[in-house]
């Protein structure tokens, strides 16, 4: 197979020389782009020619004083990344597996790729490349924690002949449980009504206690989490977008239910739960002093698909 793909490499690269592109031009990849997955070129070039090594990559690379040649195609390709099982809540960095599926066309040997977390705005944030396999075109990436919630996936692919780019997203995040976030005693998937447990919430600290109380079951004082039933209505914790900004946490306005998060939090915020110790002390900070009677809010973790096994909803 891999063969079969460097033949293509020099055929397309053939072609490519056969029909030069201007450096303003733009091209439009070939049919069979999966959804979700768009590829576009760039007249941007590196004139880095040395070998790619296994060796993690500097973060801090730069390609924009880098002169322009031609660009390059990638017919048909897709990138696909996903967070791989049993990661851990509470880390401070995730690993991400990425691939480039069903490269039909390429008009350059790929020499070195970039990955980034975009926001609306387009702006990036690097992930590190841990290691790569430049056969099976597969790279795990190591990305902070304070990039979860962005879905978007751009790759930079660096060639002798300039680069390409492609994007793609992510949605979810399978998570180890660590017991220090959740309240004593849970997750208990406790059934009510017929209805298990199956969406987590945070409790503020009078919740914390009455819950503690009841079950005789206690736990340090980050744990605020518990599973509960997913139909329950209530409002939703949401995290701003603006790492930068002072605010950092706020309640919707909004009550639902748990499947209603998609219009919860407003424009500017994510859906969102504290994923760090520092985060977990913040939000508890946040929520405490406020009004009682509004004690537990939705946070983007569920376990519908699978008793037991918890996935974090990126947004
Ligand atoms: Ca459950
Ligand atoms: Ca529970």
């Amino acid at each position: 197979m891999n063969a079969v793909f460097i033949a293509l490499i020099v055929l397309a690269g053939a072609c490519a020389q056969k029909q030069p592109l201007g450096r303003s031009d733009s091209i439009s990849t070939a049919a069979s782009i999966e959804a979700q997955t768009t590829v576009q070129t760039t007249a941007q070039a590196t004139s880095e020619q040395k070998a790619v090594t296994s060796e993690v990559l500097e973060a801090d690379d730069a390609i924009a004083e880098e002169p322009a040649l031609e660009p390059v195609s990638i017919g048909g390709a897709s990138l696909v990344c996903l967070y791989p099982q049993g990661q851990q809540q509470g880390s401070e960095t995730y690993q991400l597996e990425c691939q480039i599926k069903d490269p039909a066309e390429i008009s350059a040997p790929i020499l070195r790729a970039e990955f980034f977390k975009i926001d609306e705005q387009g702006k990036g944030s690097q992930l590190t490349v841990q290691s790569q396999d430049l056969n099976l075109f597969t790279w795990v990436l190591l990305e902070k924690v304070e990039n979860i919630y962005l879905a978007n996936i751009q790759m930079i692919i660096h060639t002798p002949n300039g680069t390409a780019t492609l994007t793609t997203k992510v949605s979810i995040l399978n998570l180890e449980l660590a017991a220090r976030f959740w309240l004593g005693g849970e997750p208990n998937n406790s059934v009510q009504a017929g209805e298990e447990e199956d969406c987590a919430e945070w409790q503020n600290l009078a919740a914390k206690q009455v819950n503690e109380t009841a079950s005789g079951l206690t736990n340090g004082p980050l744990g605020r989490l518990n599973d509960n039933q997913c139909s329950t209505i209530q409002r939703f914790i949401c995290k701003n977008k603006d790492l930068t900004s002072a605010q950092k946490w706020m309640i919707s306005t909004i009550q639902g239910a748990f499947q209603d998060y998609p219009k919860a939090c407003p424009a500017g915020y994510h859906f969102a739960m504290p994923m760090t110790d520092a985060e977990a002390q913040s939000l508890n900070t946040f929520i405490d002093p406020l009004a009682p009677g509004v004690t537990k809010y939705w946070v983007p973790l569920h376990d519908r698909d699978a008793e037991g096994k918890f996935i974090l909803l990126l947004n």
